[in-house]
């Protein structure tokens, strides 16, 4: 029984002190171009990922390349990648891999991002705005690395370093989730939508995450 109640409070205490915040209504903003201003995002990731799925929203005004989301492990760059080459079209880098994928979009307009891979397939679906992009293949039986830096606002070549301003984001983040499944075209909806459905890598509504230079945390204003 007192191990049982010792229990409950390291589950209740532990969000407290790995510093989690939800940030409903919120977004990151990156207010200006630099090599060096970005959010560095926390989590526990001790099992190799074999299906995966990021969603999130964004709004820049760039029509140069940026990265959207940079996931890197020790030694391997571009582990999992989200960027924008351009105005209506994206790629997806899994293990250094490339796919990319156009799709017609307003510029500039917000958008939301569902990027997902599964290692048995390797289809790696992008879905902007709740629309499927025609779906790609890469990295098919490939297992996506641990304990990851995972940066916002700078695309790494690095752990957790070696930025490249000409790929940085200026914009806004928001509504940002991870699961380790592929989420169904339902549940996609859903998160278009804002009725979400529990993440279990990172979680907008209880991130741990830190703020690095010129970041700012707003309400968010558009979607
Ligand atoms: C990944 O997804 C496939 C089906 O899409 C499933 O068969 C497999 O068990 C999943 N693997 C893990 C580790 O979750
Ligand atoms: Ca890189």
């Amino acid at each position: 029984m007192e191990k049982l109640l010792l229990w409950v409070s390291i589950f209740i205490t532990v969000p407290e002190a790995f510093g989690q915040t939800d940030l409903t209504g919120k977004v990151f903003v990156f207010p200006r171009e630099s090599s060096t201003d970005h959010v560095s995002l926390i989590t526990q990731l001790d099992t190799p990922l074999k299906n995966v799925t990021l969603c999130f929203r964004a709004y820049s005004d760039l029509s140069r390349p940026y990265s959207l989301f940079s996931y890197n492990v020790q030694d391997k760059d571009n582990e999992l990648l989200v960027f924008k080459e351009k105005v209506g079209e994206y790629s997806i880098h899994i293990g250094k891999s490339k796919v990319t994928y156009k799709v017609i979009e307003e510029f500039p307009s917000p958008v939301h991002i569902c990027a997902s891979w599964e290692s048995s397939s390797g289809i790696a679906e992008l879905w902007v705005n709740g629309n499927p992009a025609v779906r790609k293949g890469l990295k098919k039986g490939y297992s996506v690395g641990v304990n990851p830096k995972i940066i916002l606002g700078q695309e790494q070549d690095g752990y957790g370093s070696r930025f490249d301003k000409s790929q940085s984001f200026v914009g806004e983040i928001g509504d940002l989730y991870m699961w380790d499944s592929v989420l169904t075209p339902e549940e996609v909806q859903y998160a278009y939508q804002g009725s979400l459905v529990n993440s279990n890598i990172l979680n907008w509504k209880a991130l741990n995450y830190e703020l690095k230079g010129y970041v700012i945390i707003k309400n968010l204003v558009w979607k």
